[in-house]
């Protein structure tokens, strides 16, 4: 292929012999490793290659790699097996989540410092192997990898209120997600069109508030159980999930439930248009306190990660004073239950304390308004990492109020230079998935493939490995793992696939 690596020619400083055609330094991996050195042999994996690790918190991992490729099999006894995982020692350039890959002619050593690390060297192993099941045996170049993350929070957004998606779909997002090294689920569970979690307290939210979707159909809910199956499943793939409650617009389905929440107390009807900034809680009603907070404790109880979003965007129907007083309040009762408040940047505007997160979506002055409050940023420009946004103008779903989203464009941005926030600011960049126009898995698929996988190498990779023209070759090169895999993806014509 004599593919060149611009981006990472820096790093192979062991490169003293061509190592040919299908050396290490000709990988496709994504994200793009920190670090690569390629040597000169091969490491030959067949089907009597055994995983094997003295480490009982490995022992998990390990099964995990095993249950992802047919050919291999684990061993209790490391004596028979040349796949061998460990832990070393505090390293604190890998920190919790950098992994080191060698590769030898006789044995592949992955080392972390946390399962997490290995997990992630996990995904790059996987990635080095061909896609479809072997024969007989396989060979991988022998070399070394040293790995970890530009930022810790790597997340996506999956909305399942506009159209509600079951645990399945969810489960396979997850497993999307988590093979390119994203650690963070942000999950849109309410919205005017449809209440998507199960509060016991407050039934109506899904007898009613759940019964439908944009265009009428017919919604539907999670269980807690179901949640918690979510949450786990997750956890497992060393996922946070980030339960979000838009509040206090976006509401309509809660306001359609329980109509004392609106300031007229009248009756309201369930919503299945696409507009947005309609609906909005009553701020000064006590019952609205009550509500939110009898919400957010059964949620906080049902997640074990430290975050509650609680929305804050486009309450169009809320007078700015009103706003700032309720953000003030929720924050109280989201730190109550023990979690951190994340909200859309708009609760810049209210007296949200340092510790709190703001994601920005639409305005880079709230979002350096909270940077100057020591308030730590999560990146989801729309224009750039929206995905419910069209490729082009052919595109048969999506929106287009933000932009036209490209796969380079959706690739070639920097956090560090899109905003004025000082990059220590930054925790990280999500890519959210907003679905009014977007129904079934296929459509998730055909708008999430490829865009998300320039989003996690944005997420963890050095800005001095990445590169266009070669990150378009890696990604032409995912086509025969996206085929495996049933992947409805869309087909580029800036992506020279194979
Ligand atoms: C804006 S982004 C919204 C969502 C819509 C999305 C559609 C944000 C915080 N609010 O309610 O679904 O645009 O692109």
């Amino acid at each position: 292929l004599g593919v060149l690596f611009i981006g990472s020619l820096a790093y192979f400083s062991s490169c003293t012999s061509p190592s040919g055609p299908t050396g290490l330094s000709d990988h496709t991996i994504i994200p793009h490793p920190v670090a690569i050195t390629t040597a000169n042999g091969h490491f030959t994996l067949s089907t009597t290659t055994q995983v094997g690790t003295d480490e009982e918190s490995l022992i998990a991992v390990a099964q995990y790699l095993v249950s992802q490729y047919e050919p291999l099999r684990f061993s209790a006894n490391t004596d028979e097996s040349t796949i061998l995982l460990s832990l070393h020692a505090k390293d604190s350039l890998l920190g919790t989540e950098g992994y080191s890959l060698q590769i030898q002619e006789e044995q592949i050593h992955l080392s972390a410092q946390t399962p997490r690390g290995i997990f992630y060297g996990i995904q790059t192993l996987l990635q080095l192997l061909p896609p479809a099941q072997i024969e007989t045996s396989v060979e991988i170049p022998t070399g070394t990898i040293l790995d970890y993350p530009r930022y810790s929070y790597r997340g996506s957004m999956l909305d399942v209120s506009r159209h509600f998606f079951g645990v399945d779909v969810v489960k396979r997002y997850i497993d999307f997600i988590a093979a390119y090294k994203l650690n963070t689920l942000h999950l849109h569970l309410s919205d005017d069109q449809g209440w998507r979690i199960e509060i016991k307290s407050k039934p109506k939210l899904t007898s009613i508030g759940s019964t439908t979707q944009v265009g009428g159909g017919k919604g539907g809910y999670f269980t807690q159980a179901q949640y918690q199956e979510i949450v786990q499943y997750a956890a497992d793939q060393f996922i946070t999930v980030i339960p979000e409650i838009d509040l206090p617009g976006h509401t309509q389905a809660a306001l359609a439930s329980y109509p004392a929440l609106g300031c007229t107390g009248e009756q309201q009807d369930l919503y299945t248009g696409k507009e947005v900034g309609f609906s909005t809680l009553c701020t000064d009603n006590e019952a609205t306190y009550e509500f939110v907070d009898a919400v957010l404790k059964e949620i906080a109880e049902i997640t074990p990660g430290p975050y509650l979003h609680i929305g804050g965007d486009e309450s169009h129907a809320t007078k700015k004073e009103d706003y700032i007083y309720f953000i003030n309040r929720i924050q109280q009762i989201v730190n109550k239950y023990g979690k951190t408040l994340i909200g859309w940047d708009e609760v810049a505007e209210a007296n949200i304390a340092p510790e709190s997160i703001v994601q920005q979506w639409k305005s880079a002055g709230n979002a350096s308004k909270a940077a100057e409050n020591g308030n730590r940023i999560i990146l989801s420009p729309a224009t750039l990492s929206y995905m419910d946004m069209k490729y082009d103008t052919s595109t048969r779903i999506g929106y287009t109020w933000a932009a036209l989203i490209e796969v380079d464009q959706a690739y070639n941005w920097d956090p560090d230079t899109i905003t004025m926030i000082s990059s220590d600011m930054i925790l990280g960049i999500e890519a959210p998935l907003w679905t009014e126009t977007i129904e079934t898995i296929e459509d998730i698929e055909y708008m999430v493939f490829p865009r998300l996988l320039g989003y996690a190498e944005i997420g963890w990779s050095p800005q001095s490995v990445r590169d266009w023209a070669n990150y378009r070759l890696r990604l032409a090169a995912q086509e025969k793992r996206f085929e495996e895999q049933d992947i409805h993806y869309y087909r580029s014509p800036v992506v020279p696939w194979l």
